[in-house]
């Protein structure tokens, strides 16, 4: 078939409309383990906020159903985490609270993943320091 004449495209025209018509592509997911494009938002009876925790303080919640679930601290931006709820992971996981110098303070591990109906408890274990484990 003859070359047909195509109006000049530019690749970033190209790109942002690729992105906006496949999200999923475009969006990171940090979750690592479960299908689909990256962080949801917490479906009712995934929003926790374990108030302030002072170092030696402990916050448990249970997460009913399959999500990927982001979460933070109130107090540190740098501090953010996500909750994998998939069929077949831990019955719980446990996530320190802890500083992490140069950058300041972190959940260790970021990344846990836990099954339906699986909890996970949050332990401050940073000396001095207050810290919350805060749905996004
Ligand atoms: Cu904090």
């Amino acid at each position: 078939m003859p070359a047909r004449s195509t109006p000049f495209v530019r690749p970033t025209v190209v790109l942002v409309l690729f992105c906006v018509t496949s999200m999923s592509a475009c969006s990171k997911n940090n979750g690592g383990g479960g299908g689909g494009g990256g962080i949801t938002n917490p479906p009712s009876g995934d929003s926790f906020d374990s108030g302030d925790m002072n170092q030696g303080q402990s916050f448990q919640f249970t997460f009913p159903t399959a999500a990927t679930v982001g979460y933070h601290c109130r107090h540190h931006a740098e501090m953010t985490g996500t909750i994998s709820i998939a069929t077949g992971q831990a019955d719980s996981a446990v996530v320190s609270m802890v500083s992490n110098p140069p950058y300041g303070h972190a959940f260790s591990p970021s990344t846990v993943s836990i099954k339906p109906t699986g909890h996970v408890r949050w332990v401050n274990n940073d000396a001095g320091v207050v810290h919350t484990a805060t749905s996004n």
